[in-house]
């Protein structure tokens, strides 16, 4: 019976929703799609599951957010039976996770792997998205969603003489799964952002010689991971309705203790202790188990900020060294702050050596290593951490048009403009999964989310035999002026001029307007659950005829 309905409601289609992306993101749409009795096909253009964790494999790869809350919780089954070894998996451990997950709900035979889709053109008339890959394919389908990823598409700067280098590069994003042997080998690494933080110390301890070149430094906060053991795992496991109901609660996504307090309500004394406290809890407690304000008033931001800086001095015993990594003239969570492992302390070694590259710029890669305005450095393995072109760059990367041939990259030239991050005014049926201008928290919490949402949207387009829906202009300016209105109660801003993915500003050219929701994760929840109450209001619907 729902066989006929469906050749009869969709003749001209492949398939029914097309994901691209076989990450946390694409996995979980597909489970929730086929659950709801759709076609679906997952276009994912490595050669196997796990998005990021597919392909960040540089060394020291590992998450900043919590092993047990950075995971997926639609299954108490999945959460049982998985043991965290750590409390930030690595790599390794994230992408065996997910691989168990696609064997665990049988999810491969809808994913086909290397397909990189090319371009996604909507049809009018049809109202169906027509998408082109590089392995030659034409695909129709209704509903096309963007599991693209936040943070996926590389940005490797366009340096003279890039493909000079006679030694072997490695960018950190695209990392060889065999690995890199660096024993005694002299190695360069560009970049001193969080990929770069992690792989640093792991590298120093194989090089021969390592050099650092660094831009802008950072305000690294120290993981202090450490293994888990049975009697932590088995109480998370005891108390995960506890966990994920402070997680949907709490502004980044994260089951941390809100301090409701402010940085000036106590005496400098007390200040330090509690950012102490902080420091040695490690990673992202010492933001949101200190101050409340620590990301929203400049006065008490210079505090936490000062205090790293202190920490810096005191790691690193060459006082030129400590002052080059010590960050200045931009505020704490100005560019998004990593977690490190041993980094300050690897600058402490005698086979690492750091450059200033703000002082005296990178001018070219030569056919043995790179010359800055002051010095030329050899070596034979470079690795470029050099970022991505975060947020905006996957879904620009492939040529989609909407409505009136309309590409989306020429539609966001001056900035992303979505509602909820999760779709943009004449892109019908185009679903983005953790989109431009959604928050910025621990993604798996969002990413199902956005998946709930999403399946929400379907499931009340075929209930009301409705053809597509997008997001009016209206709500769409709303929104987008609210995320810059959100982001100018913060520090993050401040970022601009400090080449700060959240801004846009690490990418020459890329328009400087915030990219991220800062208005609080579970806030963003609400909203968007009070859309799906209320009949999807803020989007315009499709009526005729289904192709
Ligand atoms: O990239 P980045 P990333 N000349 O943009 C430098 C997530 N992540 O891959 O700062 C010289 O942070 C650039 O210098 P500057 C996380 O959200 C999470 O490290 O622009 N240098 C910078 O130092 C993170 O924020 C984890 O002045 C150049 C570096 O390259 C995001 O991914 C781990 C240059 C790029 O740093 C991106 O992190 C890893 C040039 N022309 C990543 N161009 C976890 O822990 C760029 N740089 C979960």
């Amino acid at each position: 019976m729902a066989k006929t309905e469906k050749v009869e409601r969709s003749p001209k289609l492949d398939y029914e929703a097309i994901v691209v992306g076989a990450g946390f993101s694409g996995m979980a749409m597909l489970r929730k799609l086929r659950e709801m009795g759709l076609s679906v096909r997952v276009l994912e253009a490595a050669n196997g599951v796990g998005g990021t964790w597919h392909w960040n494999r540089y060394p020291g790869a590992r998450t900043d957010c919590e092993s047990w809350y950075y995971c997926y919780s639609f299954s108490k089954e999945l959460l049982d039976e998985w043991n965290w070894t750590e409390r930030y998996p690595s790599q390794p451990e994230m992408n065996r996770y997910l691989n168990h997950v696609a064997d665990r709900f049988d999810l491969r035979r809808d994913i086909q792997l290397e397909t990189r889709v090319l371009s996604a053109v909507y049809d009018d008339k049809s109202n169906t998205w027509t998408l082109k890959t590089n392995t030659g394919e034409t695909l129709v389908t209704r509903y096309f969603i963007s599991a693209m990823g936040f943070i996926s598409q590389p940005n490797i700067p366009n340096f003279k003489g890039r493909d000079s280098f006679k030694g072997e590069t490695y960018f950190t994003g695209l990392w060889p799964h065999e690995g890199v042997d660096f024993k005694g080998k002299r190695v360069g690494v560009i970049g001193t952002g969080a990929s770069a933080i992690q792989a640093i110390p792991f590298i120093a301890q194989d090089a021969s010689h390592l050099t650092v070149f660094q831009r802008t430094p950072n305000y690294v906060m120290p993981a202090r991971n450490h293994p888990l053991g049975e009697e932590q795992r088995e109480y998370i496991k005891k108390n995960y309705d506890d966990v994920w109901k402070k997680v949907r609660q709490h502004s980044f996504g994260m089951p941390l203790e809100v301090q409701n307090r402010n940085t000036f309500d106590v005496s400098p004394e007390e200040q330090r202790a509690i950012l102490e406290k902080g420091w040695q809890s490690g990673g992202f407690r010492y933001v949101f188990e200190t101050f409340d304000d620590m990301m929203m008033d400049p006065k008490a931001n210079e505090v936490a900020s000062e205090f790293i800086r202190e920490q810096i001095r005191q790691i690193v015993k060459d006082p030129a060294t400590a002052e080059m990594l010590t960050p200045k003239g931009y505020p704490f969570g100005g560019k998004r702050p990593p977690a490190g492992h041993g980094y300050y302390e690897t600058f402490n070694r005698d086979n690492v050596t750091l450059v200033d590259v703000q002082a005296n710029p990178i001018t070219e890669i030569t056919p043995t290593g790179l010359k800055t305005t002051a010095a030329e450095y050899e070596f034979d393995i470079l690795v470029l951490a050099t970022g991505f072109d975060a947020v905006t760059g996957a879904l620009a990367n492939v040529d989609i048009r909407g409505r009136d041939g309309i590409a989306l990259k020429d539609k966001w030239q001056d900035g992303a403009k979505t509602y909820l991050g999760l779709g943009s005014a004449g892109f019908p049926n185009l679903f983005i999964i953790i989109g431009p201008q959604s928050p910025f928290a621990n993604m798996p919490p969002s990413i199902e989310h956005n998946v709930g949402f999403i399946t929400n949207a379907i499931d009340h387009l075929r209930q009301n035999n409705i053809a597509a829906m997008e997001p009016s202009t209206a709500a769409e300016e709303d929104w987008t002026q609210h995320t810059i209105d959100v982001a100018n109660m913060t520090v993050m801003p401040l970022g601009v001029n400090v080449n700060s993915w959240f801004m846009g500003s690490n990418i020459p050219g890329k328009a400087q307007i915030i990219n991220v929701y800062f208005g609080g994760a579970n806030n963003y929840y609400d909203r968007c659950d009070l859309v799906v109450k209320n009949g999807f209001e803020g989007y315009n619907f499709h009526h005729s005829p289904a192709a």
